[in-house]
């Protein structure tokens, strides 16, 4: 199947993420997130580097100047040349610097980690690189993602069960995912605790009811508040925090960013000791995600980690063994039949056949609120990539195909409305036109 595009696709894509480079690094959008994210500039990272593997390394470089002494990458490196104001939290709320000796100092970041994308966006630079270019980023990469992976696999992995937890909902990129409302609504946070603030976010969508709940905000920061305190060191305030879940979509990824860490090895020559280690953690996190599909729901969930109890609700996450990328004959049978079935891309109302990314059978459903049931342009590359990697290259076709028109149609929003096609959230969001420099570029 073949959906004409508009010809300037590509010149767009092109023209957004130059109108959001400040010249250090690329905004994860133009106003609502004017620093740099995580997850963004990994992705960013893969589509940049179509049109520059030098600007796409600088990408790179730039988010791990902000890698932490204990491994981790913040899920923001803050851009210095813009005012604190543009952005709540600002650098002051996580006060990093202060909080933990593990933090660097010349950098300023946030506290927590966002999904571990960025062995896949490495590697995916090297592979447009020439041999020698891709030995040299490889070897300049290799030991801090694998430090990175490390801290995942340990610091947030103390069970040891190939799953990580998360701490906050900001780390599993889907902050206000229905994945989270239990755990959530077990928090309350203590009257006059929590430091005075004024969300920013607000001012640069259209409707409020596009953005997390001021309920859901407070809690945010109340978590925020007790990483604070207790400096940001997770393996040591563990048994006591309240918010622990092991997170399926992120460690679906983090076992394919371990394998591309292993090609990245050895691309780096590095000590053939290191290889058993990450093959370990390959093993380990497939396991764990094994064991959390349940064959009679035909979902992969959640586990929260505080009452030990699985979340059963069916968003995007429940597709993580497609994107840990091997599954068995059953997996693969369910999860084709889950993604064409009404609870996903079969939804009669759907302006396109694209994921929604909360079912719209859940009754918490939500065509405009944050990831409670828009789709998310970034998530159709992700989910595109994983597909064509087990080999379904049907569904992936379709699925870049409607994802590109959507685009074409909606522009290159951060989310869409699922019935209406409407773009929602920021215009120019700059993982959004990486998107469609990759799908360009490979399809
Ligand atoms: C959103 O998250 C930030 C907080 O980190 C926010 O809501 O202010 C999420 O969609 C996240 O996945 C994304 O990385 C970030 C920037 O695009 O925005």
């Amino acid at each position: 199947m073949t959906i004409d595009q508009p010809p300037d696709m590509a010149a767009r894509a092109a023209g957004i993420l130059q109108a959001n480079d400040t010249g250090t690094i690329i905004k994860a959008a133009p106003n609502l997130y004017p620093h740099q994210w995580s997850w963004d500039a990994a992705f960013v990272a893969i589509g940049l580097a179509h049109l520059s593997v030098d600007r796409a390394v600088a990408e790179m470089r730039a988010l791990f100047r902000g890698q932490w002494r204990n491994g981790m990458i913040p899920h923001i490196v803050y851009n210095p040349d813009v005012p604190a104001e543009a952005y709540f939290p600002d650098a002051a709320r996580w006060d990093v610097a202060n909080a933990s000796p593990d933090a660097p100092v010349d950098v300023a970041t946030s506290g927590i980690i966002q999904p571990p994308v960025h062995a896949i966006a490495i590697a995916a630079i090297c592979r447009l690189a020439d041999d020698e270019r891709a030995r040299a980023i490889a070897t300049e990469f290799y030991g801090p993602l694998r430090e990175w992976h490390r801290y995942l696999m340990s610091a947030r992995d103390p069970e040891v069960s190939g799953l990580v937890t998360i701490v906050h909902p900001w780390e599993s990129g889907m902050d206000n995912s229905p994945r989270w409302d239990r755990a959530l609504a077990r928090i309350t946070v203590p009257d006059g605790a929590l430091p005075p603030f004024q969300r920013r976010d607000l001012a640069h969508v259209a409707d409020p009811a596009e953005r997390p709940s001021d309920a859901d905000y407070q809690r945010f920061l109340w978590l925020v508040e007790l990483l604070r305190r207790g400096g940001y060191r997770v393996d040591q305030v563990y048994d006591e925090y309240p918010f622990r879940m092991k997170d399926v979509f992120m460690s679906a990824l983090l076992v394919t960013a371990n394998e591309a860490l292993l090609r990245l090895a050895t691309l780096a020559s590095a000590e053939l000791d290191d290889l058993p280690i990450i093959e370990s953690w390959i093993d380990r996190g497939r396991e764990g995600i094994a064991r959390q599909w349940d064959a009679d729901r035909r979902l992969c969930m959640d586990l929260d980690v505080v009452d030990n109890a699985p979340v059963v609700v069916r968003t995007i996450a429940a597709f993580a063994p497609l994107l840990a990328g091997q599954v068995t004959v059953d997996v693969r049978h369910a999860l084709i039949e889950m993604w064409r079935s009404e609870a996903f891309t079969g939804h009669p109302d759907l302006r396109w056949p694209l994921p929604p990314s909360t079912s719209p059978l859940e009754p918490v459903f939500n065509t405009r609120r944050y990831w409670r049931g828009p789709v998310w342009p970034i998530m159709n590359w992700l989910l595109w990539w994983s597909w064509d990697r087990i080999g379904e290259v049907e569904i992936a076709a379709a699925l870049r195909e409607h994802a590109l028109a959507q685009i074409a149609t909606a522009g290159f929003f951060e989310y869409v409305e699922p019935f209406t096609g409407a773009g929602l959230g920021s215009d120019g969001q700059s993982w959004t036109a990486a998107a469609v420099l990759d799908w360009l570029a490979t399809g």
